[in-house]
């Protein structure tokens, strides 16, 4: 029953089960994958899709004619196997010419380089079916003080958020964009950090329209910040555009783990969150195995994530569903919370002369019976009920 098909609209990215497990203290303990081999590998697991940064797919000033033999055997591997490619994304990271960022180096000549190497992938992207053009601006940041005039940063960020949806409706894409957030790694602090700095930013751009969040789960809990509701905030704005799926265990470094693994709580709500609340696109998983596993560790790495996906999506619909959790929800006054607080017409000056009769005393010793709402959901997560 927790068996993965398309319709579930999981997708990987090309990086996570190609991960060499190469860190900040040791070397790969893998072989490189080849796109064509991972594509084939995904599709036999249930896969729906797969993503990839320009470098996954070409190596970084691959000469032209490898360029095209690489594109080609990825295609025709997409072609065999009916796997989609949803997103697509720039590395605008790994090369050391982007050590002072990339979109906000200081360095002007790096931030032309980087627009249009992010161009030039935007076009294979679109070519290759994307919708979701993913930037994550992992060198965009800053060590020290006064070596990041911050303010001025914003005003490259949204020079260039500007300069690629204006490229993309001049072309007549079909492309949006989601900014993934995160607070620091690589950098000593990463400027839009949570995907609440994400949604401010993006009402200053020109296009508003075209631009969301991608949130992953270990970036927010990173900043010690509680995912499903920063998910529900995107949501609420109309922003959510793409998710990056993973576990993490607390605020520390990118673990970057399988889904689930880490704050297994924080991923029920979340699929509760995703499954009841109209998000409609590609359930992404943004993971590393572990450089403890071989080859074959990788690949159950991977259908751990979307298993544990399942298992959620059905524990959470059994809450749901519970005519005792419908119960206690009610008790908790949740239908309550639906309600305007104002009724229909209702001006400031007819509440402030309204007596409802309001006993404040009886309503502050009203219980809230929370934790029996809490417990039947930790049951139904412990498969308990
Ligand atoms: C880093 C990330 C990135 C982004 C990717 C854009 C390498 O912590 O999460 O993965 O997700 O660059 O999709
Ligand atoms: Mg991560
Ligand atoms: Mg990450
Ligand atoms: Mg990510």
């Amino acid at each position: 029953p927790f068996t993965p098909t398309p319709e579930d609209r999981f997708t990987f990215g090309l990086w996570t089960v190609g991960w060499q497990g190469r860190d900040p203290f040791g070397d790969a303990t893998r072989e490189p994958l080849d796109p064509a081999d991972t594509v084939r590998r995904l599709a036999g697991l249930g896969a729906y899709g797969v993503t990839f940064h320009d470098d996954d797919l070409i190596p970084f000033g691959a000469p032209e004619a490898e360029r095209e033999a690489r594109v080609k055997a990825f295609r025709a591997a997409l072609d065999a196997t009916g796997l989609k490619v949803p997103m697509a994304t720039t590395n605008l990271f790994t090369h050391p010419v982007f050590k002072d960022g990339a979109f906000t180096a200081n360095d002007r000549d790096v931030r032309r380089f980087a627009l249009r190497k992010t161009l030039r992938n935007i076009d294979l992207a679109v070519e290759l079916g994307a919708s979701v053009y993913v930037a994550w601006g992992g060198r965009e940041g800053a060590e020290s003080g006064a070596a990041k005039d911050v303010r001025v940063a914003l005003d490259r960020m949204k020079e260039a958020f500007d300069v690629l949806t204006g490229y993309v409706v001049e072309q007549g894409y079909d492309l949006r964009f989601a900014v993934e957030p995160k607070p620091n790694e690589p950098r000593g602090d990463i400027l839009l950090p949570t995907v609440g700095h994400a949604l401010a930013f993006i009402e200053r751009l020109e296009r508003p329209d075209l631009v969301g969040v991608n949130p992953e789960v270990g970036h927010e809990q990173m900043a010690g910040l509680n995912f499903p509701h920063s998910v529900a905030q995107a949501l609420w704005a109309g922003k959510l555009f793409h998710i990056d799926l993973n576990g993490q265990s607390g605020p520390r470094y990118d673990q970057d783990l399988r889904f689930g693994a880490g704050d297994l709580r924080q991923a029920f709500w979340l699929v509760d969150l995703l499954e009841r609340g109209g998000y409609a696109g590609p359930r992404h998983f943004d993971f590393k195995p572990p450089r403890t596993e071989d080859p074959e560790g990788v690949w159950d790495s991977a259908a751990g994530c979307m298993r544990t996906y399942l298992i959620l999506r059905e524990r959470a619909a059994a809450f749901r569903a519970d005519p005792e959790v419908r119960e206690a929800l009610r008790a908790s006054r949740l239908d309550e919370l639906e309600v305007p607080t104002l009724a229909p017409g209702e001006s400031v000056a007819d509440l402030r002369a309204a007596d409802d009769g309001f006993d404040v005393e009886a309503a502050a010793r009203r219980g809230m019976a929370f934790e029996r709402l809490d417990q039947l959901a930790m049951d139904h997560l412990l498969g308990a009920r």
